[in-house]
């Protein structure tokens, strides 16, 4: 089966009647033909989830940000969803996890469209000034597997407490001193209470004092864009994961440190790949104060991508009453946003499974980013970790299906407004001038059987892929209305 990368696979799919009313035996009929093709049921066992397998289109579509949105070559609005990939990725000598092909298949299936793959500065260049062209073979392999998945990432330099030198992940070992490295007494609890000690704010000291650091990270950059050069599916870099202030004033930090640095690295990456999205994250006193002091400096093709947490969920307290605190933040950071002429991109968000209430909070986030019309990479994949979807073993966690939710993809209009009541699901939007490509709608294929349309309004017909469904209107400038039902 062929997979047409970027908008999915066709299955040649009966028209719908316009105005709705799907017919019954049709779409049973392709529901058969799905779970024949895919023997696909439900996600909550790995091994009988959906394989897609190739060969790929090779053009994939192309990114850019207009109006505060990503869109695409043919002016589409693009919602890209997906996960993390990996927190295991963090640790050595790999930093590559333990994915293997078919779980980039997974994740496809899952209905998601992207990944933010974790890199590391310690991984590129083990040794001061020296890269590590094996380690980015080994990566490029993992792009591969993604593109051939048909899935969009883009590749976050991460980091946590400084590095490596201090128990976590980042900066290599010698960009810092023993002396500082000798201060970490035991594994903070909270982790990120890490970020106290004084020898981990040294470092960061130095970094960002250091033009000869600043330099070798930017080298380091440059070596993942130029490996990574051949793969249209690598759209963008996030260019530092939380940046950390060290002792400086978090309130000019981004000013006077991190866009300076930022701007270095987004130059030497125009030359390589200009046409990359470049997602931009505040410093990590987001995290805390829920604000950014990022200043607009006219960066084009800019992701404002910063992270959703709350501290207390942090530490594994409940959601609670809390939907009012990310309602509140999801505005600010459109604000944010447009302040910086950027598009809004939530890089990271999720919590411990383990919270009585996280199938709610994750309902409630959903029906959020749905409102506002936000593209988001959940915290994380697993296999391990609390946040992971994928258990140890390789089962998905219980509540993993919440995150699994048709959206707009690729959407040939204009002014969408997308929302989830119960099961049945609602789209409007204004069709785009130009009609030449249709609307396209993810969804996790695992759900494909139970599509059913209650009303499509300026709709020529639809065709369902594996887990795309293809729109394909009548009008152009005229109000589109799509109303279907999956059943959970
Ligand atoms: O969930 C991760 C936890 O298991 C690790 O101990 C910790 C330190 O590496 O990182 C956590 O993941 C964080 C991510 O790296 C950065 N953003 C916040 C994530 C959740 O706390």
């Amino acid at each position: 089966m062929n997979v047409e990368w970027g908008e999915g696979p066709s299955l040649g799919g009966p028209s719908r009647g316009r105005r709705g009313r799907t017919s019954r035996v049709a779409r049973l009929l392709v529901g058969l033909v799905l779970l024949v093709v895919t023997g696909c049921d439900r996600p909550t066992d790995e091994s009988r989830m959906v394989v897609v397998d190739g060969p790929k289109r090779e053009e994939a579509l192309r990114f850019s940000i207009s109006e505060g949105q990503i869109v695409d070559q043919y002016g589409r609005l693009v919602l890209l969803r997906g996960i993390n990939v990996s927190g295991t990725w963090k640790q050595g000598p790999t930093h590559l996890g333990t994915q293997v092909e078919p779980d980039f298949r997974r994740y496809a299936s899952y209905g998601f469209t992207v990944i933010r793959l974790l890199t590391f500065w310690s991984a590129v260049m083990p040794e001061r000034g020296t890269i590590d062209g094996a380690y980015l073979d080994a990566l490029a392999q993992r792009v591969e597997w993604a593109q051939r998945a048909g899935l969009y990432l883009f590749v976050d330099m991460h980091q946590d407490v400084y590095g490596p030198g201090f128990g976590f992940n980042g900066a290599p070992i010698w960009t810092c001193d023993d002396r500082y490295y000798a201060m970490l007494i035991e594994p903070p609890v909270p982790w990120f209470f890490g970020y106290q000690n004084p020898g981990v704010l040294a470092c960061y000291d130095q970094l960002w004092s250091s033009q000869e650091l600043q330099a070798h990270y930017l080298a380091a950059w440059r070596a993942v864009a130029e490996r990574l050069q051949g793969y249209p599916n690598v759209i963008g870099a996030d260019l530092m994961n939380e940046p950390y202030w060290g002792t400086h004033d978090p309130a000019t930090f981004e000013r006077e440190r991190l866009q300076p640095m930022y701007r270095s690295v987004i130059a030497a990456l125009r030359e390589v790949r200009p046409d990359w999205l470049l997602f931009m994250e505040p410093s990590a006193v987001k995290n805390v104060l829920g604000r950014s002091y990022l200043e607009p400096d006219g960066t084009p093709n800019a992701v404002y991508a910063p992270h959703l947490y709350h501290p207390a969920m942090e530490i594994g307290g409940a959601y609670g009453t809390l939907k009012p605190y990310f309602s509140g933040r999801i505005n600010a950071d459109r604000g944010e946003s447009e302040k910086l002429s950027a598009a809004l991109f939530i890089g990271e968000w999720g919590s411990y499974g383990s919270q009585s209430d996280y199938r709610t909070y994750l309902a409630d986030m959903l029906a959020l980013y749905n409102r506002s019309y936000i593209g988001w990479t959940y915290w994380e994949s697993g296999p391990a970790n609390s946040y992971g979807l994928v258990a140890p073993g390789g089962t998905l966690k219980p509540w993993a299906e919440s995150l699994m939710e048709p959206y707009p993809h690729l959407l040939a209009g204009r002014e969408p407004q997308f929302v989830r009541d119960g099961e049945r699901y609602t789209l409007e939007y204004v069709a785009a001038a130009d009609l030449t490509r249709p609307t396209v709608i993810a969804f996790p294929s695992f759900r494909a059987a139970s599509l059913e349309w209650l009303e499509q309004l300026n709709v020529e017909r639809s065709e369902i892929g594996i887990h795309r469904v293809s729109i394909y209107h009548t009008t152009p400038n005229e109000r589109v209305r799509l109303v279907f039902r999956l059943a959970p």
